[in-house]
């Protein structure tokens, strides 16, 4: 046995990747690993991907239904996706070919809350779970499972699955050991009691994955890196989100509405979350702790200047670089960081008790404040909603962030009305474009429109957006919320044949 996996009971479980993934059959559930490009398996999914590609040239079906944490990396959604053998994908995906396969409606995909995904796997509905694959740092001697570079949903997939393919991948850093927090008190009602996490710092459970070795049916040793996307130096728009929603924060300090340390920051996926965090650096807030689902590159630099004391999240989302720094310091990022089960991480509970400061990005907002993280021109699936719900609801701020136009400016970001909605306006406190930021608190539909038009709208969509307003004013059906439903959404429509929303 190497030094990774100290339990004996598991020598005579080693496999190839191969064997491993022959253990899985046409027509299985199959939980993996892995969450924003980190901690997922990247040899049985490739094996498995292979014997998908040799089935289907015998002509033999070979489809299996695929839950995750979140995105994984293309060793995993890509490959599967590329061999045709998903039939089902939960609860979120970035990878191209994947979405590809999805938007030509060749694979279901269940796009849901990730806070969500693990209750509703214990409810039953979702069926049964054959197998878990699940990437570990290593196996303890009393068997326990040290946990990778994300928790996401391996404790719920370890539980509920019939047999267990562990890999143990010598590439993740041993020191993480120690890092994770994982709890294992909760339940289905009517049996939940309150989760008794009351600080972002708080250890509330044990640092191992509890595991039955009797389930475990293969262990394969891998050595291969996280999948690490880059993110692009920020942008001028980047810069000018980040600079209009630092302010704003400034201000609620200053008006007393926020604590000089701010509150736990949840900070979602993409360049200008990152950009907001990178901009934090030389803001005047300090002391500040993170409650959010991913540790990226912002995060890691915010920590290593101190002026963020400690991160609470579920897994790494880091650039080849910042992957590179955490692994050479592991042993000094490691009291500064908790990894949790993506169902802590996100609870709706935990959130609302702790008021986070949430900052995601989006597709588009319309004019009353409603938000689309998710479809392209109302049908196309980008990724999914992710965390962006579960934290906007309960968030103590919710902040939305978009450049104005997309698409070298043929697409505005502001519209008449959503092509599809994930947030609504209730949810949506706080909308920012590199043209400047709307506070919607306290504000009815009328005074909303009017603000977002004028402070987050492009200057050449802005006198569009005024034009169908001032219209919706005077032959609408209602003045709640004024609206042409014939025209609300003809802008797409323009793009879909013309190539751009301008008129
Ligand atoms: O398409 O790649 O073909 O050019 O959409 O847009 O600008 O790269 O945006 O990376 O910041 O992601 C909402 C998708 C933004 C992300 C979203 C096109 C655009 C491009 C992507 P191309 P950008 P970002 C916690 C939080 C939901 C999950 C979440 C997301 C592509 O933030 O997935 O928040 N959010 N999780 O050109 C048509 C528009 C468009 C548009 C952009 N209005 N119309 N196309 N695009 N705006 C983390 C987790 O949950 C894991």
């Amino acid at each position: 046995m190497t030094d990774r996996i100290a339990h004996g009971g598991f020598a005579p479980k080693r496999r190839t990747a191969q064997d491993a993934a022959a253990l899985i059959q046409h027509g299985m559930t199959v939980g993996m690993s892995g969450f924003t490009g980190s901690g997922y398996p990247k040899a049985v999914p490739l094996a498995l991907a292979e014997r998908m590609t040799a089935a289907h040239q015998a002509g033999d079906p070979f489809r299996v239904k695929i839950w995750t944490g979140a995105s994984t990396g293309p060793e995993l959604d890509g490959a599967l996706a590329k061999a045709d053998g998903v039939e089902f994908r939960l609860p979120y995906n970035s990878d191209p070919i994947a979405r590809e396969r999805i938007n030509r409606g060749e694979m279901n995909y269940f796009d849901m809350h990730l806070s969500q995904v693990a209750p509703m796997a214990w409810q039953g509905f979702l069926g049964d779970l054959d197998i878990a694959v699940i990437e570990v740092t290593g196996i303890t001697a009393d068997g326990d499972l040290i946990p990778s570079a994300s928790v996401g949903n391996n404790k719920t997939w370890i539980d509920r699955a019939k047999g267990v393919i562990l890999e143990v991948n010598r590439w993740q850093n041993p020191a993480l050991e120690g890092m994770h927090d994982i709890y294992y008190g909760t339940a289905l009602p009517p049996h939940r009691v309150p989760i008794p996490l009351v600080r972002a710092d708080q250890r509330i459970g044990q640092p191992t994955f509890r595991c039955d070795p009797a389930k475990v049916i293969a262990v394969v040793e891998t050595d291969a890196p996280d999948r690490n996307a880059p993110f692009s130096p920020p942008d001028a728009a980047a810069h000018a989100i980040a600079g209009h929603l630092l302010d704003f924060l400034g201000h609620e300090v200053r008006k007393g509405r926020l604590p000089a340390s701010l509150l736990p920051l949840q900070s979602g996926v993409g360049n200008i979350a990152n950009a907001v965090l990178t901009g934090l650096i030389d803001a005047p807030f300090d002391n500040m702790v993170a409650y959010t689902e991913v540790i990226q590159d912002g995060m890691l630099d915010l920590l290593e200047t101190g002026k963020l004391r400690m991160a609470s999240a579920t897994a790494f989302s880091l650039s080849p670089e910042a992957a590179a720094r955490l692994n050479a310091d592991m042993g000094r990022f490691r009291d500064k960081m908790i990894l949790r089960p993506q169902e802590i991480s996100n609870h709706p509970e935990l959130i609302r008790r702790l008021g986070c400061i949430a900052m995601n990005g989006l597709i588009e907002a319309d004019i009353y404040g409603n938000v689309n993280s998710t479809h392209l021109m109302g049908s196309r699936i980008q990724n999914g909603i992710g965390g962006s719900g579960d934290f906007a609801r309960n968030a103590y701020l919710s902040v939305f962030m978009t450049p104005s136009t997309a698409k070298g400016g043929a697409i505005s970001a502001i519209v008449p009305h959503c092509s599809h909605v994930d947030h609504i306006n209730q949810d949506v406190q706080v909308i920012v474009t590199e043209q400047g930021l709307a506070d919607l608190r306290g504000l009815a539909p009328r005074q909303r429109a009017e603000v977002i038009i004028a402070n987050c709208a492009h200057p050449d969509f802005r006198p569009m957006l005024a034009d169908y307003y001032a219209r919706a004013l005077k032959g609408s059906f209602g003045l709640q919320s004024p609206m042409l439903p014939g025209e609300a959404l003809a802008w797409h429509q323009r793009y879909i044949e013309t190539g751009t929303m301008r008129g």
